[in-house]
């Protein structure tokens, strides 16, 4: 039996006796789905952890020592906006729905369990990283991240009970069956079947495939089906800390590398060197990219149009019908790449990827200004859209990091030069044998974040050991 003092909610769970009783019922097959594929290791350990304990701009995030076992997942929707209006599509400056629209319903329940999906999905890839943390800082951030995307399948399974029936509930079970990378049953989409082996995986992930969040949340944030868009509003706030530590962790890779290419050969130093890097970007980019779906796409236009999947920051564009108009776009056709106009609103997953690749882009920036700081004239680059894709238009072709058109020979003959091969994952492997876990010490392969957590300092236990 869980009180509001075991679950913080915003949405008066005491009060609503069934829904209760559906997620009292969940509950068990969460936690047992958790001690399966969760974290490895480290069970009894307190972890130096923020919990969200309300939707407040300042304040809502509570630091304290836990065990990931008896972590507060809690169910938050940021305040609802007074006199809300569907922002765009068929049904532009209705009031938004509060209950789901019954012909919108298949749709709806869709988009939140391949939303759901990716949150456990992301828990079972890390699972065994806590094997070969690079510090306790780093080691504190997985867990962080592990049970805030937790969090993040209870946001979406607050919505299947409350909102879904015996078919949400049915969903909702289906959630902790399936796992990520399972011959019978994968998870939903790509990239959460494909393994995080090791922590420079780790700091990409975060960076590439949590921004693809970053951006479908944005997007599912202009939902006029108000819960939806209320859950993800406040999802949102959580993400940042995610994409920080990938950010923030490829920088401190990077930040090495170009420290000890002054020293001598980076790996024989116990560096990872920059092309190993740019492969890992390469690899986590392109399947990231296909997150977004395909360039056309007649599921995104009945999304866009029924008013349940906006753009990033609908508010930025001018015309929120989109209900005739084209875009261009080159497609392969006939060998060649050819440019074809598009319905509008055929091309809003290709309008919402156009958004993350412009904020990956200011990411590898900064990554960049690094080098050039440590006086390094190598940079790293985003590869070509084209690059590498299993989803959309490009899947099956074969082109460059440059996005020229390559035969499948050449691809067969160069892979290994552009995607981490067995010998440089094996090598990043070799970095990590062990976990560190004295506080304050760093591995070879990265420098020191430039602060701790919450104002502690860098050697802090942020993870209990003793
Ligand atoms: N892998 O019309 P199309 C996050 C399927 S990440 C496998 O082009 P659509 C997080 C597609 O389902 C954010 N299958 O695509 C990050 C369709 O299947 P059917 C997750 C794929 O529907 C890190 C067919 O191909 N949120 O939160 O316009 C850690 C044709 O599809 C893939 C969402 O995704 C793929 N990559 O767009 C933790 C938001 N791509 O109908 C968490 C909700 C496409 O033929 N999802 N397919 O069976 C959506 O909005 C859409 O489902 C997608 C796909 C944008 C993903
Ligand atoms: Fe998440
Ligand atoms: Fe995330």
């Amino acid at each position: 039996m869980f009180t509001d003092e075991k679950i913080p909610n915003n949405v008066d769970l005491a009060r609503d006796v069934r829904l209760q009783r559906a997620l009292e019922a969940w509950q068990p097959s969460f936690l047992s789905w958790w001690r399966e594929t969760g974290p490895e290791g480290f069970p009894e350990n307190d972890v130096y952890l923020r919990t969200a304990t309300g939707v407040t701009a300042e304040g809502w995030a509570h630091y304290d020592f836990v065990r990931m076992a008896e972590y507060r997942w809690g169910i938050f929707l940021a305040d609802p906006v007074p006199d809300r209006r569907i922002g765009f599509g068929d049904f532009l400056g209705q009031p938004v729905w509060q209950e789901v629209p019954g012909e919108h319903r298949t749709a709806l329940r869709r988009l939140i369990v391949t939303q759901a999906d990716t949150e456990p999905a992301s828990v079972e890839q890390q699972r065994g990283l806590g094997r070969t943390c690079p510090s306790l800082y780093d080691l504190r951030n997985l867990f962080q991240v592990n049970v805030e995307e937790g969090r993040h399948l209870w946001a979406m399974v607050y919505l299947l009970h409350r909102f879904f029936g015996r078919d949400g509930r049915e969903e909702a079970e289906e959630l902790l069956a399936r796992r990520s990378g399972h011959a019978d049953r994968p998870r939903i989409l790509g990239a959460f079947n494909e393994p995080i082996d090791d922590w420079l995986a780790f700091f990409l992930f975060t960076m590439l495939t949590d921004r693809d969040g970053k951006f479908q949340l944005l997007a599912l944030a202009e939902s006029g089906f108000d819960p939806l868009s209320r859950t993800t509003r406040f999802m949102l706030t959580e993400e940042a800390h995610h994409m920080f530590v990938g950010e923030t962790g490829v920088g401190r890779v990077v930040q090495r590398s170009a420290e000890l290419s002054r020293q001598g050969d980076v790996r024989a130093l116990g560096g990872i060197d920059l092309p190993t890097i740019q492969k890992y970007l390469n690899l986590w980019y392109s399947i990231s990219l296909d997150l977004f779906g395909g360039e056309v796409s007649t599921n995104a236009a009945s999304f866009f149009g029924a008013g349940l999947k906006g753009r990033a920051k609908e508010e930025k564009f001018a015309d929120h019908v989109a209900g005739e108009g084209v875009v261009t776009l080159e497609l392969p056709e006939g060998g060649a790449l050819v440019p074809q106009e598009v319905p509008v609103r055929s091309a809003m997953n290709e309008a919402l990827r156009d958004a993350y690749v412009e904020d990956c882009q200011r990411g590898v920036d900064r990554w960049n200004r690094l080098l050039e700081g440590a006086g390094l004239s190598d940079r790293l680059r985003l590869p070509s859209r084209r690059f590498h894709r299993r989803q959309g238009a490009f899947a099956g072709l074969f082109f460059d990091p440059d996005g020229r058109p390559i035969t499948e020979a050449e691809w067969a003959r160069r892979e290994d030069d552009w995607l981490p091969s067995a010998a440089d994952r094996a090598f990043v492997k070799s970095l990590s044998p062990r976990a560190i876990t004295r506080p304050g010490e760093m591995a070879s392969w990265l420098a020191p974040p430039s602060k701790g957590i919450d104002g502690k300092p860098l050697d802090f236990e942020y993870v209990r050991l003793g």
